[in-house]
């Protein structure tokens, strides 16, 4: 299996986030992906290739054109303002009863405005790093398209909590949903995206959810008692013609693999009902139990299991990096997913 990664994707290094009401140090760091490629290149996985250049159009498929414009412009924005910190935060949101049809002018305001929480920190290189992850997503795309049977997308930053013109959840473009489209646009009838990260990918939720053509399904804590808070629940089924395509499975804080698995049973019925052409699987690593921002208990062997697993629905594969924090073991539990699917995989013809 290919893997596709480019250094350019380590130049967004955030050093703090808000958490628990003060400032800690980031999760999401560049070292994340580092030691996932040691250990893939350790495992002879096979070849890592740089990302092809695109134009922007394919990320403008699933993202407003002025919210891509913040992104790109957001580091030139935050000079003009003369603001001295090397980390933007936000800290107002038009949430309900304000207004959401005047974008504001002035920075602070303008970060309100396209986002979702005060944990996602931008800085002067965030949009060369987040650009990257969502080519590193579509040369995986592409890769499929040219027939291979599955590709490893090493994106960081993450993407399945951005929606169309929100960031948040270190996310900021929605790498998987990028591919997801790029692949309807090119021939493919039907995708399945599968997001196994331990929080609910409420961007992808929200970007197909009146859509029948992209089934989306998520294993994740309940947002009852999880972020993000305010997506995910079991009920959200879809709405207008995707009425039925969205499936979650939230589960409670200290999840173990049999609980865990079960859920992914029942989701994979739903995905051979649907019968994809194509399956995107979101892949978080913050499952496991030693993550140090989650409550479920997935061991480093249980992603053997679920690579296994994923392998058994015998359609091609493009592996999408989502979250997982505990970095000393983050190699070792991605590379088992990859391999754990290699091994069981059977190539449909
Ligand atoms: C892609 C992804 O996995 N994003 C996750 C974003 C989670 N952000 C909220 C983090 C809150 C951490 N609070 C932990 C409290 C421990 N005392
Ligand atoms: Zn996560």
């Amino acid at each position: 299996m290919k893997t596709i990664f480019s250094p350019d994707q380590l130049l967004h290094a955030p050093t703090k986030e808000i958490s628990d009401g003060k400032l800690v140090p980031a999760n999401e760091i560049p070292s994340r992906a580092e030691i996932v490629l040691e250990h893939l290149r350790k495992a002879q996985l096979g070849d890592v290739i740089e990302p092809r250049n695109f134009s922007l159009q394919p990320i403008l498929k699933v993202h407003d054109a002025d919210y891509v414009t913040f992104l790109q412009n957001f580091w030139q924005f935050w000079q003009e303002a003369e603001r001295s910190e090397e980390e933007a935060i936000p800290f107002v949101w038009p949430v309900h009863g304000l207004r959401h049809d005047i974008v504001p002018e002035h920075i602070d305001g303008k970060l309100g405005y396209y986002s979702f929480d005060a944990g996602t920190p931008m800085v002067a290189h965030t949009w060369k790093s987040v650009r990257k992850s969502a080519e590193t997503a579509l040369t995986g795309a592409d890769l499929i398209l040219k027939g291979e049977n599955s590709a490893f997308a090493l994106c960081r930053p993450p993407g399945h909590h951005a929606h169309r013109r929100l960031y948040g959840g270190y996310c900021f473009l929605n790498n998987a949903a990028i591919a997801a489209q790029y692949l309807r646009d090119n021939g493919v009838g039907k995708v399945t995206i599968f997001d196994v990260d331990y929080h609910h990918g409420n961007g992808t939720q929200a970007i197909f959810y009146d859509r029948a053509d992209v089934q989306f399904l998520s294993i994740h804590a309940d947002p009852k008692v999880e972020f993000p808070y305010f997506l995910g629940h079991a009920n959200e089924r879809g709405l207008k013609e995707g009425a039925g395509y969205n499936h979650n499975y939230p589960l409670p804080h200290g999840t173990q693999w049999d609980q865990w698995e079960e859920a992914m049973e029942e989701a994979c019925r739903a995905i051979v009902k649907f019968a994809p052409d194509v399956i995107v699987i979101s892949l978080g690593m913050d499952p496991y139990e030693k993550d140090p921002i989650s409550k479920f208990k997935l061991k480093s062997g249980d992603f053997l299991k679920i690579g296994a697993r994923l392998a058994k629905l015998g359609k091609p594969a493009l592996f999408v990096m989502e979250g997982g924090y505990a970095v000393g073991d983050l190699g070792v539990n991605c590379t088992n997913a990859l391999t754990g699917y290699l091994d069981a995989v059977t190539v449909s013809t």
